[in-house]
């Protein structure tokens, strides 16, 4: 697509790929590099040659968190004049599906990065951890929040206070990640699962990932109000109609989008 200097992105077939591109320094997500993702994630979303969206990292890691040599010098005045979270917080409006596809580190901003994606494969030997603790600050960019929703309070703790790394094994029996893999399937298996999604109906997938964020925040019976409205929404879709004629008339459906 663009020429981006810290990131590779491309459609396949329908798939969009990003793969993080600093493996000299185990892709530290420096804030152009971040910038970047975020452009490609907003043109892909409303790109119509777009289903699904692949994220990844090249050489040994996935991101070792955010590049520390760039924000040891940061201050309080400088981090809210920079307003980087603006970017960071873009990443939770995209409507289409993220996966990820992560090996060796998924460190810091690394690790947040991973838990704003959809779905999560990961290599079996690749490491999750958050060790802001050891610099002397703590997650900044949804870790504890995330963290502590998904695995509970205590459990959170124990990993924000020690910054420890945990195995990719432990991260699924947590439910912080899809799927282990052999390294060397790893793309493989994750594209599999993109082309699967690839061939849903865009509309249910995009309203599913909607009320899914929405039942995480609200009451469940303001989520339910929600969940009935975006389930309305869908019969004014053609996809709706599609689906279930195939069904009806014992055939494939053809899904456009619309
Ligand atoms: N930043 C900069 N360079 C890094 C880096 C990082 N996070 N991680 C690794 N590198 C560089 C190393 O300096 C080394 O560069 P050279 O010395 O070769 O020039 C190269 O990558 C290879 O790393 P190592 O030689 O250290 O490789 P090892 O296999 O021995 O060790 C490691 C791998 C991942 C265990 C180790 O590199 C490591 O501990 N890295 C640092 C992990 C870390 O502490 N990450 C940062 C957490 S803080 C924000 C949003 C998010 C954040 C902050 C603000 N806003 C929106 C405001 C997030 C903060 C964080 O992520």
């Amino acid at each position: 697509m663009n020429n981006y200097q810290y990131i590779n992105a491309w459609v396949d077939d329908g798939i969009a790929r990003i793969e993080l591109n600093r493996p000299n320094v185990l892709n530290a997500l420096s804030r152009s590099m971040i910038a970047e993702i975020i452009d490609s994630l907003t043109h892909f979303d409303t790109s119509d040659d777009v289903k699904v969206i692949v994220l990844s990292g090249a050489g040994r890691s996935f991101a070792a968190g955010a590049d520390i040599k760039e924000m040891a010098e940061d201050d309080p005045i400088s981090l809210e004049k920079l307003n980087q979270f603006a970017d960071w917080d873009r990443i939770s409006n995209i409507k289409k599906p993220i996966l990820a596809a992560v090996q060796g580190f998924a460190l810091g901003g690394g690790f947040e990065l991973v838990l704003s994606a959809d779905i999560v494969f990961a290599a079996d030997q690749t490491k999750f951890g958050f060790p802001e603790v050891n610099l002397g600050v703590m997650p900044s960019a949804g870790g504890t929040v995330k963290l502590s929703k998904t695995i509970g309070y205590r459990k959170a703790l124990e990993w924000l206070w020690t910054g420890e790394r945990m195995g990719a094994a432990e991260a699924c029996e947590l439910g912080l990640i899809n799927k282990v893999t052999p390294p060397e399937l790893l793309m493989e298996e994750i594209l599999t699962f993109a082309g699967k999604l690839k061939e849903q109906p865009p509309l249910s997938l995009r309203l599913v990932k909607d009320t899914v964020n929405k039942a995480l925040d609200l009451s469940v019976y303001e989520a339910m109000q929600y969940e009935r409205k975006n389930f309305y929404l869908l019969f004014a879709s053609e996809d709706q109609k599609e689906g279930m004629s195939a069904f009806m008339e014992k055939r494939l459906p053809n899904y456009t989008g619309k």
